[in-house]
């Protein structure tokens, strides 16, 4: 079949009326990637987006709906490909607006791709004890290291007292990042969140549990959406559950990024970010005399300096740090974690003889 692509260019004159968003652009094949496909054939070559990435294959869904490919290296969920129908090991992997990785446990060279091309991280809190501005910060960093927009939702404003003081909080935090209080269970709740989640607009969800992250994603997907059963956390029990595909398109156009890695990311690996979030500080300390000044009470200590003619808040410091030790106390337990998860593994293998199948994550 020889299909049209030409109208996947953007068009030549502007006075022509808007069309329908075509089966592409719900996939979220923007301006930044149609530029990638320049003049290359997108008939012999169309682009895919990759929903699941398996150690058996990937699934990428495309005009002509969904399609198996063989494993390819380097390759995530969110990625756009251009296929190669004829040698499918020669597809091209688009350039990626957003990228979520975090280094591989152990080697700390090695790294985990998570999710690329994601437009939107829903930053998930609570207008209760959950609320924590280093948390938010935490978040703010990861969003910074994978290049994505951010927006801070805080959820259960019906059961406070006083939402406002949250948000603003929340906004002396994060100045230029949109926040919203919201009741989750109402109604409307999805259509507080529709401004990012437009045709071919990617979201993604990050937040401490219970803060009400399943009940906007099901929100979201619509009551009775067959597939939100398939974003059920089962796979965090352990069992083997058929793979549940990992990109869902939204009834109201966008496209929701739901890993276990992307759930997983909330822990671990943002000290890169850190640094972005905080990056007043971190060239503050490098003017320091001493290279390990701890910034309490050495001499020539730039930091101290800077709070002491009143240019740097001194709570920001703190929740530097704290954020610092987090960072590095968190990965260090997701490092013992696997090493555990590991012997674990062997000990069954050991004992039952068999080789025990491990699942990707
Ligand atoms: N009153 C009120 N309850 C909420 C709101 N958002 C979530 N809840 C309730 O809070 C509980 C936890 O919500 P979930 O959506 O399961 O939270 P989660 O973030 O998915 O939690 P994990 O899956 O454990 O990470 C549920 O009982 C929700 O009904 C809200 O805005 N207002
Ligand atoms: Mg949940
Ligand atoms: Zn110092």
């Amino acid at each position: 079949m020889v299909r049209d692509y030409s109208r996947f260019f953007p068009p030549a004159d502007t006075g022509a009326p808007a069309r329908e968003p075509d089966a592409l652009q719900r996939l979220g094949w923007q301006a930044f990637f149609i530029r990638q496909a320049g003049h290359l054939d997108l008939a012999a070559t169309p682009p895919l987006r990759v929903s699941e990435v398996q150690r058996s294959g990937l699934t990428a869904l495309g005009a002509d709906g969904e399609i198996t490919l063989p494993p390819m290296p380097g390759v995530t969920v969110g990625d756009w490909l251009l296929h190669d129908r004829a040698r499918p090991a020669r597809s091209v992997l688009l350039d990626r607006r957003s990228l979520f990785r975090r280094r591989a446990a152990g080697t700390g060279r090695e790294e985990q791709l998570i999710a690329a091309n994601v437009d939107t991280l829903f930053i998930v809190s609570s207008c209760n004890n959950d609320f924590n501005p280093a948390r938010l910060e935490r978040y703010l960093a990861l969003a910074h290291e994978a290049g994505v927009e951010a927006a801070i939702l805080l959820t259960k404003a019906d059961a406070s007292e006083d939402p406002g003081g949250y948000a603003d909080r929340a906004k002396a935090v994060a100045r230029q990042v949109p926040v919203l209080t919201l009741n989750a269970l109402e109604p409307g709740a999805a259509a507080r969140l529709q401004g990012w989640c437009g045709t071919g607009q990617t979201v993604a969800f990050v937040g401490s549990s219970g803060v009400g992250k399943s009940t906007l994603v099901n929100a979201l997907m619509g009551a009775g959406a067959a597939q939100t059963g398939a974003i059920r956390e089962d796979d965090s029990r352990g069992r083997h559950t058929t793979t549940a595909r990992q990109l869902h398109l939204m009834p109201g156009g966008g496209l929701l990024l739901d890993t276990p890695g992307m759930r997983e990311l909330q822990l671990t690996d943002a000290a890169e970010g850190i640094a972005g979030v905080f990056a007043d500080i971190e060239a503050l300390a490098r003017q320091c005399r001493f290279r390990d000044c701890g910034h309490d009470s050495e001499p020539g200590c730039a930091v101290r300096a800077a709070v002491d003619r009143g240019a740097l808040e001194p709570g920001r410091i703190a929740r530097w740090r704290k954020l610092l030790a987090e960072d590095r106390f968190n990965s260090a337990a997701l490092h013992e974690r696997r090493a555990r998860d590991k012997a674990f593994g062997k000990m069954v293998r050991n004992a039952t003889g068999n080789k025990a199948k491990r699942r990707d994550g």
